[in-house]
Order: C-alpha cells, then structure tokens, then sequence
C-alpha cells in the first residue's frame, strides 16, 4: 500500500500542541494535590495512612503466597564470606555485661525462664549458609549456628506459647525490638544463634545470642537477644515504627 502522508495544517498542529501542554500541566496538578493529600493523612507507624493500607494489604498476599514449609536457599560452606559486615548496633549499649547475661523468656505472667548460654548450646546445633538479605539494597552469604527456635521450644515446653500468633524479642538495654509471626519463629531455619563462621558470634554481630531467621529481612534478625516473649497482638518493632513492613518476608 502506497504511503499516505498525512498532511496537518498549522492550526491543527497548534491544537494539537494546546490539548498536550493542558493534558501535561493537569497531570502535574494531580500529581501535585495528590502528593500534598498523602502527606496529610494522619500517621499510622510512620507511614500516611493510605500508603499504610497497601503495605498491610500486600502483607496479607505474602503471608498466605509463602507458606512455611518453603526454604531459603542454602549454600555450600565454601560460599560463606569470611569478613561478614556489620550493619546497625541499635540496642547494643557498650554497658552490656556478657557475664551476668542470661536468656530471659517469659512464658506468661509470673512465669520466668532464666537460661544460661550454656544450657543454650547444650540443645542440638543446626547449622545454615544463607545469603543474608538486608532492605538497604546489600545481601552475603553467611554461615551461621545455634538451635532451632522450634527445638528450644519444645525443650522449654513452650506448647500452649507457641499457639500465639507472635513473638517479641528485645535486647538487653531494650534500644531494639522485633516482632515476629510464629510460622516464621518455627520455620526449621530459624535459629537462636551462638555462632558465626563456626566461632562465637563477635560482640558487634550479637553476642552472646541473636536471631538468625532466614525467611525475613535482616531488620528482624535482632542482634543480643534479651527477652523472648508470646502474644496474640503483633509485639512492637522498631522498624515497623519507622515506616517499615510489619511482616519484611522474603
Ligand atoms: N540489636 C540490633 N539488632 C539488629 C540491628 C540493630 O541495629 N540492632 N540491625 C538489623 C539489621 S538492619 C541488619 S541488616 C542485621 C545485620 O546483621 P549484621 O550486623 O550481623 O550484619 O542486623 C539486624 N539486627
Ligand atoms: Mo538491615
């Protein structure tokens, strides 16, 4: 078929430039008013409201995508890096002293548990290499041992405790906390970790015990656990606080 040129005439070309300048400049407008509306929503956990119910609705798609028994990739030993970073130290206060620290559970109210890292190291070792993944845009491939949260649990007859929808974990100082769901707390991944590159985990990295729990985002792996405890209500969390995810799965 031979090839029409089309031929506009100057005022239709004017138009035409007219109705795509008006469409380019509303657009804008709405973009501006659109941007100033958000910004006044009331607050929900340092998020605007509305951007807040699309991360809660996503939320709600993850969790039910990813169901529990699917496992982070593993890798061989040889693939774990020997200088591992370390990132965030919030809850980490120098006056931390290792030698009076004990792992604090509160099984319900007026129920206590006291336990010694070595009482922790006498339960059964897993060991994993996984390649750690933080929000910030960096991930390594790390080595990393202690016990699976669901082997202390059933050790500590956590039973009715581990019904509950969530745990909590703070460190000791209680500058950093973490709210995890409980299908993620007993994923067979998830450690109560003593050990990194087969030594005890450096002060900075956690010492003397930290979460490792491959399934989320580094912001839930909190370094020096204090006190774990259960509840039916989402625990507080430090980065949810500050706009994060709730739920920060992988
Ligand atoms: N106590 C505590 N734990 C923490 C943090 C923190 O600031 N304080 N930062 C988290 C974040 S954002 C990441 S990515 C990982 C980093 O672990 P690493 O320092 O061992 O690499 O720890 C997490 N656990
Ligand atoms: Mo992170």
């Amino acid at each position: 078929m031979p090839f029409k040129e089309e031929l506009i005439s100057e005022k239709q070309l004017k138009k035409k430039t007219i109705i795509s300048f008006s469409v380019f400049i509303v657009m804008i407008a709405v973009a501006v008013i659109g941007w100033k509306w958000l910004n006044k929503q009331p607050d929900d956990n340092g998020t605007p409201k509305p951007i807040r119910k699309v991360l809660n609705y996503n939320e709600g798609i993850f969790s039910k995508l990813y169901s529990h028994n699917h496992l982070a990739k593993t890798f061989p030993l040889s693939a774990a890096v020997k200088k591992v970073r370390v990132n965030g130290s919030d809850g980490m206060s120098a006056g931390f002293d290792p030698s009076a620290w004990k792992l604090k559970v509160a099984r319900s109210p007026g129920d206590t548990l006291f336990i010694t890292l070595d009482e922790i190291k006498a339960l059964p070792k897993t060991e994993i290499v996984f390649d750690f993944k933080c929000i910030e845009g960096w991930s390594q491939v790390t080595h990393w041992g202690g016990v699976k949260f669901s082997d202390f649990a059933k050790k500590y007859n956590l039973t009715s405790q581990t019904q509950m929808n969530y745990v909590g974990l703070i460190t000791p100082d209680k500058g950093y906390y973490v709210g995890n769901d409980m299908p993620a707390m007993m994923h067979p991944q998830t450690l109560l970790c003593y050990e990194m590159n087969g030594a005890p985990l450096p002060m900075n990295q956690g010492y003397p015990l930290r979460l490792i729990i491959p399934v989320k985002y580094g912001i839930k792996h909190l370094k020096r656990i204090g006190t774990v405890f259960f509840s039916n209500e989402r625990p507080a969390d430090f980065w949810y606080e500050r706009g994060y995810d709730y739920y920060a799965g992988l």
